[in-house]
């Protein structure tokens, strides 16, 4: 049930119990024109979650879980059919290695889907939509690692799509001073 008028910071994320093979933890994402809800997705590594993926949007959507290389290579791809001619979908596809996580969703469309996280993840995930001109309007979401059985503050990484390819601000300090 929803609470009431919400108003000031969002509270936090309860602890994440780890969903299993045989008892996959549930995560509801909702895909609209042109966002996610929740905009982020906080997962455990090695953990089997069930998504279900609900389009309220009018548009086809997708969700697509990688890092930012398997993002830009769908979004490449993708860009190539962006005015298809009449008839069927055309079949898109991305190089090995680079497809990452992708179901893609109608409008109006559940999509209920079995995901095992890896366990290994050298870079951050992100959840992202590349038919043609959806990243751009912002259709992309963080993924923050989770500790199992801590709240997602306990983050190990947080991607910031938008602000990729951004060098990081790099920490000055103070010279000492000299006596
Ligand atoms: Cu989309």
């Amino acid at each position: 049930m929803l609470a009431g008028c919400a108003a000031g910071p969002t509270p936090p994320t309860p602890p994440i119990s780890p969903g299993t093979a045989t008892s996959p933890r549930e995560v509801n994402v909702i895909l609209k024109d042109y966002q996610y809800i929740p905009d982020g997705l906080d997962l455990v590594p090695g953990e089997t979650v069930l998504f279900h993926f609900v389009n309220g949007g009018l548009a086809v959507h997708e969700a697509i879980i990688g890092d930012m290389a398997t993002q830009e290579a769908w979004e490449e791809a993708e860009a190539l059919h962006a005015d298809p001619p009449p008839g069927p979908t055309p079949v898109v596809t991305v190089p090995v290695g680079l497809e990452g996580f992708r179901v893609v969703v109608e409008s109006g469309e559940r999509k209920d889907v079995r995901w095992t996280v890896p366990t290994e993840i050298p870079s951050p995930l992100i959840l992202g939509c590349h038919i043609p001109g959806h990243w751009a309007r912002g259709m992309q979401a963080p993924i923050r690692l989770v500790v199992a059985g801590q709240s997602p503050a306990t983050v190990t990484s947080t991607p910031s799509p938008r602000a990729a390819g951004t060098p990081a601000p790099i920490a000055t300090t103070a010279p000492p001073d000299v006596p």
